[in-house]
């Protein structure tokens, strides 16, 4: 059968040409990501078929209410990503985006990531608006605490539990003003690897579009971005973007 997107290999070289153009006249690039960026990295995502939701269920582990109720499963589940995540190196994908942030003259990274592979390719301005796995906070005092070996949640000097600092279902997320405000500011939004169903981050290519900005994703799949965006590339992100730049 043919691939749905298959009408898209022909015009994929016409698109890159336009695409480059805008990045240069670009004065501030927004670059979104999801899991679909870390995928080629080895780190599995949460939706599709290979994806975390499958075998795990959201409610049991990504939700202060399942971190109530059984502390120690949701600290292991952790515990378990995170020894993934600390063998993964950043793709191709990660080291343009770093790239990009060199070229253009205002430059903001905003992932949903929590696994720290941006900063390991060199990036620099970003917003991690779900937290980052190898931090760890109290969650009855907040305190900050770094990455923990421990194979149950340790407890705080205050009484307290620690936990993952990420952000599960139903918490606010500290950074989202922020977000929201340059979303509508810059020019240029590069969307990649993000199924854009989990608000409020889905929003942000909406807000940008909204502004006037060019917005561009790169998916393997189509998603509720690609209805808005000005141009979208399906495949690999890692190969992609390397013959965007
Ligand atoms: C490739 C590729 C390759 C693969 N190349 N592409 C409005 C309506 C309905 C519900 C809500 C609403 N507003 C808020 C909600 C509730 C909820 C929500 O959005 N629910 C929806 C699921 C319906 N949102 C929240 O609860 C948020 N908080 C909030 O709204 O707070 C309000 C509040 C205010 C004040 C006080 C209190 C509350 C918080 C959301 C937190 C999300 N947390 C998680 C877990 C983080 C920690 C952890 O990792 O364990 O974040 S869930 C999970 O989803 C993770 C991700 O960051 C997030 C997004 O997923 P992502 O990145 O898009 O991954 P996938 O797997 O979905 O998609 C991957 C994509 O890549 C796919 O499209 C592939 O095709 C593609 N791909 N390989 C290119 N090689
Ligand atoms: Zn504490």
């Amino acid at each position: 059968m043919e691939h749905p997107f298959g009408a898209y290999k022909g015009t994929k070289r016409g698109k890159m040409p336009t695409i480059n153009q805008k990045l240069k006249e670009a004065k501030f690039v927004i670059v979104l990501t999801g899991a679909g960026v870390s995928a080629e990295s080895g780190i599995p995502t949460f939706r599709g078929e290979d994806g975390l939701w499958k075998n795990f269920r959201a409610e049991d582990l990504a939700t202060p209410e399942a971190f109530a109720r059984n502390p120690k499963f949701v600290w292991e589940w952790y515990q378990y990503r995170r020894d993934i995540i600390r063998k993964a190196e950043p793709n191709n994908a990660h080291y343009t985006i770093a790239k990009i942030e060199k070229l253009v003259p205002k430059f903001l990274l905003i992932t949903q990531n929590i696994d720290n592979l941006h900063t390991k390719a060199g990036a620099k301005n970003i917003i991690e608006l779900h937290g980052n796995i190898f931090r760890n906070r109290c969650n009855r005092c907040g305190k900050n605490y770094g990455e923990i070996s421990d194979p149950t949640p340790p407890t705080c000097q205050c009484g307290g539990l620690l936990r993952p600092d990420v952000v599960w279902f139903g918490e606010s997320i500290p950074q989202i003003e922020e977000a929201f405000q340059k979303s509508s500011e810059c020019d240029f939004v590069l969307v990649v690897g993000t199924s854009g169903l989990v608000e409020p981050a889905a929003s942000l290519p909406f807000i940008a579009k909204s502004s006037g900005a060019f917005v561009v994703e790169v998916n393997l799949d189509r998603t509720p971005i690609s209805e808005i965006a000005d141009e979208s590339l399906f495949g690999k992100a890692g190969e992609l973007l390397s013959s965007l730049m």
